[in-house]
């Protein structure tokens, strides 16, 4: 049946909401979630959000915020290997957030089950890289790039413009050979959208759907719930709920989250009211 994504070790039911634990490697300070290279501490937050009820964990090494430095190939490879295998045996599966064909292939090799690209697989190299192997991939939109995204976000149909860059994306992927039970679209939030995009985006998710295909979506802590709130990075965790809420309303059956616990509060909710 549609909606099971086949990820790397993995068969998972997307027909229910599915919750994606973040584990930031990063030496993001802003967002109070980064590990840096400290492996041990990364891997203690991941064994916890699966205890939580983390359906898949996201390792991240790429610091993807608008003017953060740069990390080389050599740094990302060496956060995200130990990490991985750390992880590798926790019992959930393991998705790597990369844009990087080295990095993706290393991450494989090492045991990720996932390669979440907020570039799409747009790399030379990238799609052959995941078609060869068992790894389910994350196609993302983004405008721009994370360097720029943000200077002057532009669209004259928001929806329309990211479910065209989804299909054409999906279209390559399959092309290059990765099955569509291997792939899950995002519409990436923040990433070269105004507030208005964004709520544009998660009022009309629905359009976004592409059949058979898991919508994943982020919006954990993000700055459009900032907006929205006048909360600071670490208190934006009910407005968060309340996002991912109305997302698996609209279609959404993954989603990227820090707050593991609450989320899955949140969808037992939302399961006893559904299936009743
Ligand atoms: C505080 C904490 C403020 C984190 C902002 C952030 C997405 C993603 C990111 C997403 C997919 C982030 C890697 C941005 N967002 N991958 N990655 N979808 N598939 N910012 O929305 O979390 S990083």
């Amino acid at each position: 049946m549609a909606e099971n994504l086949h990820c790397g070790r993995f068969v998972l039911n997307a027909e229910r909401p599915l919750v994606m634990g973040i584990v930031n490697l990063t030496d993001d300070s802003f967002s109070g979630d980064g590990f840096g290279a400290n492996a041990v501490l990364a891997i203690n937050r991941g064994l916890q959000m699966v205890e939580q009820g983390a359906h898949m964990l996201d390792l991240g090494a790429e610091s993807t915020r608008p003017g953060a430095e740069v990390v080389s190939l050599q740094q990302e490879v060496d956060r995200l290997l130990p990490v991985i295998e750390g992880l590798r045996y926790c019992g959930v599966a393991l998705s790597v957030d990369t844009s990087k064909p080295e990095v993706m292939r290393l991450a494989i090799n090492a045991g990720a089950d996932m390669i979440n690209d907020i570039a799409a697989l747009s790399a030379p190299g990238a799609l052959d890289i995941v078609a060869a192997s068992q790894a389910a991939v994350c196609l993302m939109h983004m405008q721009g790039t994370p360097e720029t995204m943000q200077a002057n976000p532009h669209y004259v149909d928001v929806v329309a413009e990211v479910a065209e860059f989804l299909a054409e994306r999906v279209a390559a992927a399959e092309i290059a050979g990765i099955p569509l039970n291997r792939i899950c679209v995002d519409p990436g939030f923040g990433f070269g959208k105004t507030l208005e995009h964004n709520i544009e985006l998660l009022r009309r998710l629905a359009e976004l759907r592409v059949p058979g295909l898991p919508l994943l979506v982020g919006m954990s802590r993000k700055t459009m719930l900032g907006l929205l709130t006048g909360r600071a990075t670490a208190e934006r965790m009910p407005a968060g709920i309340a996002a991912h809420v109305l997302a698996v309303f609209r279609g959404a059956r993954i989603l990227r989250v820090h707050d593991v616990a609450a989320t899955r509060d949140a969808m037992a909710v939302v399961q006893a009211v559904e299936d009743y």
